[in-house]
């Protein structure tokens, strides 16, 4: 772990607020007491606190505010072409999102942001920004204070990342895991970007380095729809598991499986596996377990799979895993370039 070396007292730092609803972004009407969305350009106003840190913010607020339950994958590609096009007059990104969808929103952001070298920092609340109780405020600030800090001349954090509670995290490697704790989001997986207590402590060994390589920041909108999640249990069906193995137009299918990528070794599935594969569809293994990782060679029951062409995901969240099948198939590659890049980890998503 070590201290941020900051701060850009000469430099003001930029940074675009990008709102697309969620309840960080409700407060009670002052006459009906319902729930209403907060208008962010107030910002100052409603934060005054906000003008002591050393950072220009500017507000984007997306078209339609949605709750994240709604969330498409049209609006991934929107919220990437805000920051496509404003990509040069700003240091970094606070996206506000929902939080029921946001470990999904920020594992698709960070494969389809291609080159990236700016912080975008996914944040929301558990209790409305206008409740008095509100997390959504601490989350904010921390959000912004993290989107614009540096390391020296570098962005202390050039990659998608997710703010909540007291951690930053790798987006792609978090998940909702708690419905009311404010401790919300856990990284089952890695470790934690930066503690946040009563400083910000970053862990610069952690946090991806942004590639030096100069290119500009690229956007992949195409993004396949043929994508399934399965989840095992003890008696999935051989007629329902068919029916949705053999649906048209299918390519991709995580396969939550059990402890450490374990199926069941009845002929009718490993079979089933078999010929799903032999039609070019993608299977890939992600365990149900909070934490931990495929590892199809332990037991005989993970190397049938294995022997079948299950792909292994080894430590990624299903979250991960799906919206970067989504990704790699929306890029129309033959079907072995697909496997290759299913097998790399592109944005630090699982650990080999
Ligand atoms: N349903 C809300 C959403 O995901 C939950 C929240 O933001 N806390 O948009």
């Amino acid at each position: 772990m070590e201290q941020i070396i900051r701060k850009t007292e000469d430099a003001r730092a930029s940074i675009l607020l990008i709102y697309t609803g969620g309840t960080i972004g409700m407060r009670p009407d002052e006459q009906t007491g319902a729930l209403v969305p907060f208008d962010f350009h107030g910002i100052y106003d409603e934060f005054p606190s906000l003008r002591r840190m050393n950072v220009d913010i500017a507000v984007h607020t997306m078209p339609k505010l949605i709750d994240s339950s709604n969330v498409r994958p049209s609006d991934w590609c929107a919220i990437a072409e805000v920051i496509r096009n404003r990509y040069e007059a700003y240091d970094g990104f606070v996206i506000l999102h929902g939080t029921d969808t946001m470990s999904y929103t920020a594992s698709a952001l960070s494969f389809m942001l291609e080159n990236l070298a700016k912080p975008v920092v996914f944040t929301g609340s558990q209790i409305p920004i206008g409740v008095l109780r509100t997390d959504g405020r601490e989350n904010l600030i921390t959000a912004i204070e993290v989107a614009a800090a540096k390391i020296g001349n570098e962005p202390a954090v050039p990659e998608v990342s997710l703010l909540f509670h007291s951690r930053l995290c790798r987006g792609n490697r978090t998940r909702k895991s708690s419905a009311e704790e404010l401790d919300a989001f856990s990284s089952p997986n890695y470790p934690s970007l930066a503690e946040v207590g009563v400083k910000i402590t970053y862990n610069t060994a952690a946090i991806a380095r942004a590639e030096q390589n100069n290119e500009p920041l690229r956007i992949a909108t195409m993004l396949s729809e043929g994508v399934a999640i399965i989840k095992l249990f003890p008696g999935i069906g051989e007629y329902t598991l068919r029916a949705i193995l053999s649906v048209e137009g299918l390519r991709g299918v995580v396969l939550e499986t059990y402890g450490a990528g374990n199926a069941p070794t009845a002929k009718w599935f490993l079979d089933l596996m078999r010929e799903t594969v032999e039609r070019g569809v993608m299977v890939l293994n992600v365990t149900q377990c909070d934490n931990g990782k495929v590892e199809m060679q332990l037991y005989e029951t993970g190397q049938r799979l294995q022997s079948v062409g299950v792909i292994s995901a080894h430590d990624m969240t299903t979250e991960a895993a799906i919206t970067k099948l989504m990704y790699v198939l929306g890029k129309n590659l033959d079907l072995e370039q697909s496997i290759r890049l299913m097998k790399k980890p592109l944005r630090g998503e699982f650990t080999l």
